[in-house]
């Protein structure tokens, strides 16, 4: 027999499917499979390996789905227009359109060599004027129905790459591409209103099947927040302050109000302002500060009064300082919040710093607890009564006075109640003398301030409401005097170490204190009964935010964190954005059938020096007839970011030619929307997000079916250098997949790529292990030796419909690497066997096929076979054949499990008994008793009862 010989092998069969059209899509009646991968920016390096994971692993699936009976697209294009291209435009002076036709050129042969499935008849090119003239065409009807407008703002700016950046493509302050630190820069940029669509983006999450995780990162991004609209009238001024706010249950807590540095309102107050001057300093600084540097978690908030300008509470009438400061944003909300120290983190540390008042307005309220004997009845009357709690730290031993409660079941700190005119902190200390006889202690803080409890008080047979408030004191000394029997009667007291405190407290008050106590924070975040809010004290805060919106004239009102999409560059290796600017009529859309405007050839690609577009500098082109009056108008130079082309590039592969729509109706209807749909979790917020919201807009448009454009979402890990670097040509770790195409072939590659790893997580490359993958793809071409039309043996049988079972579940669930391993294992089995059968090794074959689409094709033309193993239907597992064969039987003896032991499957219980009553560890707990029952599960337990 031949050696396996893959450079024969591959090119000969890719020629052949080549020519038998076996991968090209057509529109059939008959159940549609659309698969997609991340269409490739065709770099000039070349194509990535880890290009090769994701594709490879679409193809599998796209493979398995055609021996599925399906019609499959699975289609490929360029996503060409971008910065590198452009970058190396103004290098080397080659067009940018030259340069990409080059490295298409090479990013498909070297797509070509791994035997891709691609349907190569639908290729797209977002550079293409016959594609981008409808990129340019859907502007045009997001401009006619007021979703893209012209807006004066301050982008970020790239000093280096001379360039406005979309907020996303800054990290950490920084441009993405270049890492320059990032200036503010204002400018007329076009816009696309995406935040029109953000409920919808947001809603229609729970209708398509994403991994969760890319459900979170799209929620996180999109940012929903339900809240209310509030306002505050400024005093001896016409002006309002209004805010947003998630907690207006807490209105009776605001004690200031921030605005905004950058909020117009601070301008408008300024005959009001005192010190101006600072004001002014405080703003002027602020500008260098990026928004990530102002509302990071960890960095310290900073701000400064309003001298002279006052709020009133819209209902105490209480008077209100008002601050600016850099936590507070300009463009989310309403720019100014109200602050409420005693239930905002943000605030309270503000109020901290600057010794600004605290009020609390939300009690914890505590109604569960783990005693069950605390669980309120509804048979007994619920008493009211103030408590005060303590804890009674002594440093000396780092120990914690408590009570145990004994057959009350409570384990707590000091507790009691006020007496009449007393006030929690006396009562505090009173109730720590009397129950545990130490007189010397002082008091350290407050713990959490005013908590609600309702609950069960067995001690006094009645339900109890405690409206509570806890202390933290320290011992003095230990000096000790006697204890009351009647105070004592229902607890002992006991010391009990700091750190087992947690664990061992069980009434709620308590629970929470420490917590308090454990983690510094005094300021309560959550839920709760509404206090010192006159009428409304009592209610549950959720309840409260409706009412006190209604009672301050606020409104209800869902912000987002999602802002407009800027969607200009000044750049040139872009689509044009085809509108005119006429000294008559203003901006005027080029008409439809003059589309597309074509970028022009230009000498020098650098974008002008007053950022401009290189666009602006060719007058011939600049200079145009307004579409409108005929009158003389200049072109729009802007142009589109390169999320553009990338937004609907799966519509046309629906119908690439069409030179009349972007995609016809028909075509549509049958592909759209796309089945499965993988990419990286880089692309998960913004050309996730971007192609369905130009998804949904066609969708109102009725030009597209659907209301999505992806039914399932998934993702890979990247493929590091080796050592888990990224690979780069900096570094001059790259794996050039050409090599190991050439010394050991795409099949190898292709396996060794599925085997390395969980397909969602990023593995580092090691070289050293694709001799594995190719020495089992040589055995695999070795068993063509030694088969025979023999029977198969009965362990593997259940071993290939194991095999079959598994293989067919992992690729579902994208675990390649366990579906090649048990195909290695299948393998294994067949080399032990001196004759494998036929019919065996084929199934082999056909589960390898999809993975090893070369050698698997050669084999089975070798084994006489005249058509493509690509075309064979996948393989059924027979249920019957993959009951495992043994099982795991628990004995159980009056109760109690005693024995196991191992047992064919689907043993009798006149089996499992025979065999265990021969078990001596079983018979010894039998002897000199009678058996007076016995049960039986199967396959699980054999249970015996003796007298
Ligand atoms: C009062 C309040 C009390 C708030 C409380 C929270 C807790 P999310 O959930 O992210 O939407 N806020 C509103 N506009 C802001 C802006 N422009 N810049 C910075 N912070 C702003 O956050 C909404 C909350 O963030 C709002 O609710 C407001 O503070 C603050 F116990 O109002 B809150
Ligand atoms: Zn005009």
């Amino acid at each position: 027999m031949k050696n396996y010989d893959h450079k024969k092998i591959e090119p000969k069969w890719q020629k052949i499917w080549d020519k038998s059209k076996v991968n090209i899509a057509k529109e059939k009646s008959q159940k549609k499979f659309y698969g997609l991968i991340e269409f490739p920016y065709p770099s000039g390096s070349g194509l990535h390996v880890g290009h090769i994971r994701s594709n490879t692993a679409m193809d599998i699936i796209c493979r398995k789905r055609r021996r599925e009976g399906y019609n499959v697209l699975y289609p490929i294009g360029w996503d060409a227009f971008g910065l590198p291209t452009e970058n190396y435009a103004i290098k080397t002076g080659i067009q940018p359109a030259i340069v990409t036709k080059k490295n298409t050129g090479i990013f498909r042969k070297q797509l070509k060599s791994l035997g891709f499935s691609f349907d190569w008849s639908r290729e797209v090119d977002t550079t293409d004027p016959k594609y981008y003239k409808w990129t340019q065409w859907i502007f045009l009807q997001m401009l006619k129905n007021g979703l893209a407008y012209k807006k004066k703002m301050a982008i970020n700016w790239c000093p280096k790459d001379l360039i406005g950046l979309a907020n996303e493509e800054v990290i950490n302050g920084c441009c993405e591409r270049c890492g320059t630190q990032v200036e503010k820069k204002e400018k007329e940029q076009w816009m696309l209103a995406i935040t029109k669509y953000a409920d919808r983006l947001d809603k229609d999450l729970d209708n398509v099947n994403f991994l969760e995780k890319i459900k979170i990162q799209q929620r996180n991004w999109i940012g929903r927040s339900e809240g209310s609209e509030l306002w505050f009238n400024v005093r001896n001024s016409e002006e309002k302050i209004r805010v947003f706010t998630t907690r207006p249950d807490t209105l009776f807590g605001v004690t200031y109000l921030v605005l905004s540095p950058e909020s117009n309102l601070v301008q408008k107050l300024k005959p009001l302002i005192k010190n101006w001057k600072e004001i002014e300093k405080y703003i002027n600084d602020l500008k260098n500060k990026t928004e990530i540097e102002r509302t990071a978690v960890d960095k310290p908030k900073n701000g400064i009064q309003l001298l002279g300008v006052e709020a009133k509470h819209p209902l105490t009438k209480e008077i209100l300082p008002v601050w600016i400061a850099d936590y507070v944003l300009a463009n989310y909300g309403t720019g100014a919040v109200m602050a409420v120290p005693a239930h905002d983190e943000r605030d309270f540390k503000f109020a901290k710093k600057y010794g600004l008042k605290i009020k609390q307005v939300i009690a914890p309220f505590f109604t569960k607890s783990e005693n069950s004997q605390d669980k309120l009845r509804s048979d007994k009357e619920t008493v009211s009564r103030k408590t005060a709690y303590a804890l009674v730290l002594n440093k000396k031993t780092n120990k914690f006075l408590c009570l145990d409660w004994g057959k009350f079941g409570w384990r707590s700190g000091i507790i009691g109640g006020l007496e009449e005119g007393e006030n929690f902190r006396d009562a505090a200390i009173r109730e720590v003398k009397e129950e545990t006889g130490y007189i010397n202690i002082k008091l350290i803080k407050e713990l959490g301030g005013e908590q609600h409890n309702h609950f069960f008080a067995a001690h006094k047979d009645i339900n109890r409401y405690g409206i509570g408030q806890g202390f933290l004191f320290e011992l003095i000394d230990e000096q000790k005097k006697e204890t009351n029997e009647e105070e004592t009667k229902n607890h002992t007291t006991v010391w009990i170490d700091a750190d087992k405190m947690e664990s061992w407290l069980n009434l709620e008050a308590f629970k929470y204190m420490w917590q308090v106590y454990k983690t510094g924070q005094n300021c309560f975040t959550g839920t709760g009964k509404i206090i010192n809010s006159g009428e409304l004290d009592g209610m549950d805060s959720e309840e409260a935010k409706k009412k006190i919106t209604e009672l301050a004239d606020g409104e209800e009102k869902v912000t987002y964190k999602l802002k407009d999409w800027v969607f200009s560059r000044q750049r040139y290796w872009g689509e044009p954005i085809p509108v005119v600017h006429c000294e008559k009529c203003g901006i005027v859309p080029i008409a439809e059938k003059d589309l597309p405007v074509t970028l022009p050839k230009v000498k020098n690609y650098k974008p002008t020096e007053t950022g401009e577009s290189p666009l602006a500098a060719i007058e011939k082109w600049v200079n145009t007839k307004c579409p409108k009056c005929r009158g003389k108008a200049k072109r729009e130079t802007d142009t589109m970011p390169n999320w553009a082309g990338s937004s609907w590039y799966y519509l046309r592969y629906a119908d690439p030619k069409n030179s009349k729509e972007f995609a016809s109706k028909k075509n549509l209807k049958y592909w759209t929307a796309v089945d499965w749909y993988n990419g990286g979790m880089e692309h998960t917020t913004l050309h996730l997000l971007y192609s369905r919201f130009w998804h949904k807009f066609l969708f109102d448009l009725k030009l597209v079916p659907t209301s999505e454009p992806y039914q399932k979402r998934t993702s890979h890990g990247m493929v590091l250098a080796e050592g888990g670097e990224k690979m780069s040509k900096s570094k001059g770790n790259v794996i050039n997949p050409d090599e190991v195409v050439k010394n050991v072939g795409a099949d190898t590659l292709r396996i060794y790529e599925m085997f390395m790893g969980p397909f969602d997580q990023s593995i580092a490359w090691e070289t050293n292990n694709i001799a594995g993958s190719r020495r089992f793809l040589e055995r695999v071409w070795k068993l063509q030796e030694k088969i025979g039309k023999v029977a198969s043996t009965d362990n593997l049988t259940i071993l290939l419909n194991k095999t079959i079972k598994k293989v067919s579940e992992d690729i579902e669930e994208m675990r390649f690497n366990t579906a090649t391993s048990s195909l290695m294992i299948l393998a294994n089995e067949f080399e032990k066997t001196d004759i494998t059968s036929i019919k065996d090794y084929e199934i082999l074959l056909k589960l390898l096929a999809p993975f090893a689409p070369h050698i698997t094709e050669e084999i089975w033309a070798n084994l006489g076979h005249k058509k493509s193993i690509h075309l064979e239907k996948w393989p059924v597992f027979d249920p019957k054949k993959i009951v495992s064969e043994m099982t795991t039987i628990v004995v159980q003896i009056n109760g109690k499990a005693r024995v196991t032991f191992d047992i064919k499957a689907g043993s009798t219980q006149a089996e499992v008994e025979e065999k265990a009553l021969k078990i001596g560890d079983v018979t010894k707990w039998l002897v000199g008793k009678q058996i007076k029952k016995k049960m039986f599960i199967k396959e699980k337990i054999l249970a015996i009862i003796t007298d």
